[in-house]
């Protein structure tokens, strides 16, 4: 299992986070999302390493937009 965290930067509020979230689960290969609102930070979980750009990609098509990644 592979974790992997990011910083995304435009949430304001719970609709924001489901929003990154639904999109990021999408990301083939993903198995869990996890988002903190207050701090911006994006956690993903997946069996083998997730391309950072299908990531920055889905975050993008959210609306939001990937900042950093750690
Ligand atoms: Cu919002």
């Amino acid at each position: 299992m592979t974790t992997a965290t990011y910083t995304v930067t435009g949430m304001t509020c719970g609709h924001c986070v489901s929003a990154v979230t639904e999109e990021v689960t999408a990301v083939p290969g993903v198995t869990g999302v996890d988002v903190d609102l207050a701090s911006g930070r994006l956690t993903v979980t997946s069996d083998a390493p997730v391309d950072d750009d299908a990531v920055r990609a889905a975050v993008d098509e959210a609306g939001y937009e990937l900042t950093g990644t750690t």
